[in-house]
């Protein structure tokens, strides 16, 4: 790690622990989620790491964005994993030789010097560059990083709005529900029980050799996932050709998605250009979004299956996501405030962090991977979100008990919304590297 051009840290065990979490998860030029369960690069995993680099080290934090965008596609995708070559074919499900990347990836502009997948996860990104370049001190430490970064951020940006845009309704599509990054949510119960499953002997699930399978994704909603990547790639990744047997807007990736688009704004005016495309589409989206998703019955927005037309009457942490939002109208923000503390999330009250499903919907459970457990990410989100909007002593409790479910979880990957008891893997990148810019933004 570079020393000069790291800023004042602030001391604590969670804070060097944390540390160590990263360093131990450091594979030369970017970071694993997971030593066990993920030992690739995963691109929104990247974004949040990055973003708690940034207090050790400005170079990290830099390169482990840019590497990650070293992978990214021609035609502007930034592909959910990079792949590690030294890292054996069998560790993780699905492989570099299922994405088949450099070649089924051809024609719609996959690099031929790396492998990686076909589909992509939510857009953090310009977002997290944005806070990487604030974090850096001083001219030297920030060495042209957001020159480099901002075409690059600019051609995803438009890959998602453009050819993202399946429902011709002015917000990206998922095609396929790894792409949420909430991977097993009920949202997609729904649109995934017309896909008809792989057959299970054609594929090995690598991730019960380190994962309980309780806490995991069910074999069956599995070979959905491997059916849907397959057809994907057997269309050559291309979204125009494609028809896709999934297509759903999510709130949680759009929100995403704006938020990146007024870190552009932000790094365009930075870097002395024009910001006004950025606010524009910014704030056009920001109206779709609304006008689209949001449900005023549920309180909060809920994602829209593309393909039949209809809102997916289910209740996820996605759809409270939008409160990071700045452009976000007020009473909306004050709705989603109250749907975070009411029946169906319990902050402040009957849960400790917000959980990724509704906590009275039929599919919760509080253990099953994104089908009820708390995620550090999603929660550090809503922080942002509570704060920005003004309920500051919401989002000072929400750190508080953040910051000790992820000590005493020792850095789990989720927990147990109500107990804050460890699930997934330990040692989790980015819950170590949030606990980081949780804790050195209270000390600045
Ligand atoms: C989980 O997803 C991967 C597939 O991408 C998996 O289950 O194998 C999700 O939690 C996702 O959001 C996360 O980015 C990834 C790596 O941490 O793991």
């Amino acid at each position: 790690m570079d020393r000069a051009d790291q800023p004042s840290r602030p001391a604590s065990i969670a804070y060097n622990s944390a540390r160590s979490v990263l360093s131990g998860n450091w594979v030369g030029a970017s970071t694993v989620p997971s030593r066990t369960l993920y030992p690739h690069q995963w691109s929104w995993d990247s974004g949040f790491i990055a973003i708690g680099l940034r207090h050790l080290s400005a170079f990290r934090a830099q390169l482990e964005l840019e590497t990650l965008l070293d992978a990214q596609w021609s035609d502007g995708r930034i592909p959910h994993i990079v792949f590690n070559p030294d890292v054996p074919l069998t560790a993780y499900f699905p492989s570099p030789d299922f994405w088949r990347s450099s070649t089924a990836g051809g024609a719609a502009g996959a690099p031929g010097a790396v492998e990686t997948s076909g589909i992509v996860q939510p857009p953090i990104h310009a977002m997290a560059a944005w806070l990487v370049h604030q974090a850096a001190p001083a001219p030297p430490a920030r060495r042209g990083f957001l020159r480099r970064v901002y075409p690059r951020l600019m051609a995803w940006q438009r890959y998602l709005t453009d050819s993202r845009d399946l429902g011709g309704r002015g917000l990206a599509s998922i095609v396929h529900p790894w792409e949420s990054g909430m991977d097993n949510s009920p949202c997609w119960d729904s649109p995934l029980s017309r896909v008809e499953p792989a057959a299970p002997d054609s594929f090995h699930r690598a991730d019960l050799d380190h994962g309980c399978p309780a806490d995991r994704p069910t074999d069956l909603d599995y070979g959905r996932y491997v059916r849907l990547a397959a057809h994907y790639r057997d269309l050559g990744y291309q979204d125009a050709a494609a028809r896709h047997l999934f297509a759903v807007e999510d709130p949680g990736l759009n929100a995403l998605l704006i938020a990146s688009e007024h870190a552009l704004a932000e790094i365009a005016t930075a870097l002395g250009e024009d910001s006004s495309d950025h606010q524009v589409r910014a704030e056009q989206l920001t109206t779709t979004l609304l006008k689209r998703l949001w449900n005023p019955d549920a309180g909060m927005f809920l994602c829209q299956d593309v393909i039949t037309g209809e809102p997916i009457p289910e209740r996820s942490a996605a759809g409270l996501l939008p409160l990071i939002l700045p452009g976000l109208p007020e009473d909306i923000a004050d709705t989603l405030v109250r749907t975070a503390s009411g029946e169906h999330f319990g902050l402040g009250s009957t849960t400790r962090l917000v959980p990724s499903y509704d906590l009275t919907g039929c599919a919760f459970d509080a253990a099953r991977y994104w089908r009820g457990p708390a995620w550090f990410n999603v929660n550090w989100l809503l922080e942002r979100g509570l704060r920005r909007h003004g309920a500051r002593r919401q989002a000072d409790a929400l750190r508080r008990t953040m910051l000790r479910a992820a000590e005493e979880s020792h850095f789990a990957e989720y927990v147990d919304p109500f107990t804050g008891e460890a699930r997934g893997s330990r040692d989790f990148s980015w819950t170590a590297a949030l606990t980081i810019d949780l804790i050195a933004e209270v000390a600045r």
